[in-house]
């Protein structure tokens, strides 16, 4: 068998994959173990990869409006739109709104055509949104955008502190490696987060703080170790800058972080004892208007330590994306220039010489919010996006659909035919996606891989650098455009970062310049600047100093009687935003299959709010609604919602009509982890729930979500007065039973050979039967009975296995939990020896871990 080692196509751990094409669009994955990022492991998303690439909803050819069209005639028509709004309306009247889910290539040559060509600043990435906070703070101590660390800091490391990370669920196999590092030499594993998440649940000490107090937090340890006298006095006289008064600008207090004096020692015991210390920071402390200060809070604390370029220690921002840093380095966020070049007069001169560029924009474009709300205002009157879903993931999410709907003219690149997004563009643009395109990616630690393509284009597809090389040369720029392949797109980039760099840059890719197609085809994993770029202690500062910066708690916020809960949002561990590619796999839909609203008891309480009800939650912004899911692990006051639902989805989940365009105003990335919101219980008089094997349209007066499942959906519903079931349900064998007592309905659809279509469950003061049992009749033909059918339960007694939790092996919860009991399991391991659960991607092992403790604490009450 051929095995073709590529890359992942989800989040920025960036792990190897050896992938075995098995037929049409058939295909093995396994962990690649020769790849550093993950040696053979992959989490649940990377290992159901097989899953999402069926031509199911792809976009396979171009579209103008409704109409098929063809490559020529929409490139054409793309071409001359930007030349015309240009003409008119000069070069910043333009927009490119692109990912980190292109490919580097794809990525500088949108850079080339938007900054050295069409002559505007005006290019910004959904990076933006992701971890744009982190790039400035990384600007403004080491001078360059530089990741000081690498994974395999974490090995090393004794001291691991997640700070707004949930790295079980989002960056899995790193997690999987931060677990190996306390099983081989006890690393101590602290998690900050206002939420206790399943990360938090397996920590050594969770630190529950109050949203958006990182930075006094983190200037309280630097306090606190002045006064411990653990600051290293050398390090920072040789090797850094502080502004005057820096020390008595802080000040320890752990109160306005939430925490009490007890906690803080804790933890500042732990940071004074352990030299070797990681902060791995992620959305929690990117996602913020104060982003960039708790970046620089964190970086101040190693640099006051001393505690950066040595093996197993540093500041580590962790990308979310499989090619955000690629967009960094290229020069995707309209803040930079290219290759970490801002826009002084001699840097764009550089650039200009070295793309022999016609049009040099004259400094930096709008960042994503403000370039949305320069499309509201009629300012920018031509948007192209690629690769991202702002209808669904920019915040104020309604504002921008209404931004979108006014522009003239919006052109969509996308896999996808049908998103929230592509409901706007006037042309469509089918791109190839993950196991076709062919390119480069740079991971969290700055480690440069290849995405390899393992099957032909999907109809009419095009690489997204193509796509964008096409238009620049129907502009008119044939000669700046003209590449064989991705192979001479990179070259070329390569060259750029070494252009009269002389060191003045760390992003430097001198050594891969030169490499032909061949040595492109067969590039192995490297890191560009090593696995420790600061190792050297000289920053790329003019004086090579690395320089700690002043930053102050933010003001507490008004309280607003109006809306008094902070709304806080995030992801789940088996879907990827927006569900494009993730929502096709059966396996991947069964962990959430609706979006929960997280509220504290107390707060439930207060509200009238009840467990596995729907309430609606209202911010200035928008209202939306979503399952009620009570839990402790929610602070008082604080509600938390996924946002991954899209109006593809759900009829009302989609969480970003919610948090509001505030942004960090350094960074421009969004808060969206504290906003203000107001909870609400939302009245409805039944409940139901449809599985069905073709999706029927769904109305827009009720509530419902929909997920795939093998062999085909499951609908939840929701509402006030009746349901038109018949345009719910296929024609075909009917059978249905009432009880008008409880006002419950059940109707199951059988087609011609007896299998199952479709079954109905409704009720407006009864229960609903589990959903497990009913959707594994779909797969195949049923040989229940009608009556089994109607109950939503086999005639022979099954256990109920409870809600899945090992998805690869389909292990239920209650199951795990029966397992423990009856044979004494008290390990994971054990549980995985007995069950399997658990031994495949391991994405499910801080969850077994939680029922194993639940099982503890319970057998401890009953002795
Ligand atoms: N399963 C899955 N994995 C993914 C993705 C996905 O969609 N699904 N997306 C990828 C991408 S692009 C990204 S950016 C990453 C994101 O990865 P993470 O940043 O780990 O994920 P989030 O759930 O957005 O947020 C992390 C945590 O920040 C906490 N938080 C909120 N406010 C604060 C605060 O004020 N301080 C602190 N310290 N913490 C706070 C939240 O409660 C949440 O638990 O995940 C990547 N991996
Ligand atoms: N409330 C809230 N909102 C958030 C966040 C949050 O934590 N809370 N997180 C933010 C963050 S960190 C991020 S990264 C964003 C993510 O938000 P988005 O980028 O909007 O999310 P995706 O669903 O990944 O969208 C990617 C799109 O590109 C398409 N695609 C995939 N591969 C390719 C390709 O190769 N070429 C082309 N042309 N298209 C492709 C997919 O089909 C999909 O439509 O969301 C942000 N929004
Ligand atoms: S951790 Fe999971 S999603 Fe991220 S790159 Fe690895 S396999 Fe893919
Ligand atoms: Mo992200």
């Amino acid at each position: 068998m051929n095995i073709i080692k590529t890359t992942c196509a989800y989040c920025g751990v960036g792990c190897g994959i050896d992938a075995t094409v098995t037929g049409n669009r058939g295909v093995t994955i396994r962990g690649d173990p020769d790849h550093p990022a993950n040696r053979g492991r992959l989490c649940s998303k990377g290992s159901h990869l097989g899953e999402t690439i069926g031509l199911e909803g792809r976009l396979l050819h171009p579209q103008i409006g409704d109409q098929r069209s063809d490559w020529d005639t929409a490139l054409n028509l793309v071409a001359r739109s930007i030349t015309d709004t240009v003409a008119e309306y000069g070069p910043d009247s333009v927009a490119f709104y692109v990912s980190g889910q292109l490919l580097t290539e794809d990525y500088y040559v949108a850079n080339k055509l938007m900054k050295g060509f069409i002559g505007s600043g005006n290019i910004d990435t959904n990076s933006r949104l992701c971890m744009s906070s982190a790039v400035a703070a990384y600007i403004r101590a080491f001078g360059e955008d530089v990741v000081p660390c690498s994974y395999s800091d974490l090995d090393e490391a004794e001291l691991i502190i997640l700070v707004g990370s949930n790295t079980a669920w989002c960056h899995p196999v790193v997690w999987q490696r931060i677990e190996a590092a306390r099983a081989a030499h006890g690393a101590k594993i602290v998690v900050i987060d206002p939420r206790r998440t399943e990360t938090a649940e397996q920590a050594d000490l969770f630190i529950q703080i109050a949203p958006d107090s990182d930075v006094a937090l983190f200037n309280s340890l630097l306090a606190e170790m002045q006064v411990r006298k653990a600051v290293d006095a050398d390090f920072l006289d040789a090797h850094a800058t502080l502004p005057d008064g820096f020390w008595s600008s802080l000040s320890i207090s752990p109160a306005l972080a939430g925490i009490d004096e007890a906690m803080f020692g804790a933890l500042a015991d732990l940071v004074a004892a352990h030299p070797r210390m990681i902060t791995l920071f992620s959305q929690g402390a990117n996602q913020s208007v104060v982003g960039t200060d708790k970046g620089n809070a964190i970086i101040n604390l190693h640099l006051g330590l001393g505690r950066i370029g040595r093996p197993g220690m540093g500041p580590f921002s962790i990308t979310g994306q499989p090619n955000a840093m690629g967009g960094r380095e290229v020069g995707g966020l309209a803040s930079t220039l290219a290759c970490h070049m801002g826009f002084s007069e001699e840097e764009r001169d550089r650039a200009q010489h070295f793309w022999n560029a016609p049009n040099m924009c004259s400094g930096p474009g709008l960042k994503a919010v403000d370039m949305f709300r320069a499309i509201h205002e009629g300012k920018i009157k031509f948007l192209w996006v690629m690769a991202t879903n702002p209808a669904v993931s920019m915040p104020d999410a309604g504002f921008v659909r209404e931004a979108m709907a006014r522009c003239p003219m919006v052109v969509v690149s996308d896999c996808i035919a049908e998103t929230d997004t592509t409901a706007f563009a006037h042309v469509k643009l089918p791109a190839l996606g993950w196991s076709e395109k062919d390119g480069t990616v740079t991971n969290s630690e700055r480690m440069i891989s290849r995405q390899r393509a393992l099957f032909p284009p999907a109809g009419e597809a095009r690489a997204d650098w193509d796509i964008i090389a096409e238009v620049a040369r129907r502009m008119g720029h044939e000669h700046a455009f003209t590449w064989a392949d991705s192979a001479e797109v990179f070259d070329e980039y390569c060259r750029q970062t070494a252009s009269e760099n002389d060191g003045t840059r760390k992003l430097d890719l001198s050594d891969w310049v030169g490499l032909n197609k061949a040595g492109y085809d067969a590039l192995e994993p490297k890191y560009w600047g090593g696995s420790s770029p600061f190792a050297d202690w000289k920053f790329t500062t003019p004086d090579h100093k690395a320089r700690l910066i002043a930053v102050t708690p933010p003001q507490t916020r008004k309280a607003d009687p109006a809306y008094p809960f902070a709304l806080n949002t995030g992801r789940y561990r088996d879907q990827w935003h927006t569900m494009t590619r993730t929502g096709f796999s059966p396996k991947l839909s069964q962990h959430r299959r609706e979006p929960l609203l997280e509220i504290h008891p107390d707060d439930a309480a207060a509200k009238g709010i009840k467990d596995a009800a729907l309430a609606r939650v209202q911010t200035p912004y928008g209202t939306s609604l979503f399952r009620v899911r009570v839990s402790d692990g929610q602070r008082r006051g604080e509600i938390f919602v996924p946002m991954h639902w899209t109006d593809q989805t759900s009829s009302d989940g989609r969480t970003n009509l919610l948090p509001g365009p505030h942004n960090d105003p350094i960074s421009g990335q969004p808060g969206f982890k504290n906003g203000k919101a107001q909870v609400e219980p939302f009245a409805s008089d039944w409940r139901g729930f449809l599985v069905c094997t073709q999706r029927p349209a769904l109305p827009s007066d009720i509530y419902w979500t929909a997920v795939q499942q093998d062999g085909g959906w499951l609908i939840e519903l929701e509402g006030s007065g009746s349901i038109d079931v018949d345009a719910l349900l296929p024609s075909g064998d009917r059978i249905e039973a009432h009880d008008s007592a409880r006002g419950t309905r059940r109707i199951v659809v059988r087609g011609t050979e007896g299998q199952l279509n479709a079954a109905f469950y409704f009720t407006r003061s009864g229960s609903l039967p589990p959903r497990d049992w009913i959707i594994e009749q779909l797969q195949g033909r049923s040989t229940e009975s009608a009556s089994a059918l109607l109950a939503g339960r086999s005639a022979t007694p099954q256990p109920d296995r409870g809600p899945v939790i090992c998805v690869c092996f389909n292990v239920g919860g209650y199951t795990i939990r029966d397992a423990i009991k009856a044979q004494g399991l008290g390990s994971v391991e054990e549980v995985g020896a007995c069950l399997n659960a658990g031994t495949n991607c391991g994405s499910c092992r801080p969850a077994i871990a939680k029922i194993l403790e639940i099982r503890r604490k319970a057998a401890a009450v009953a002795v």
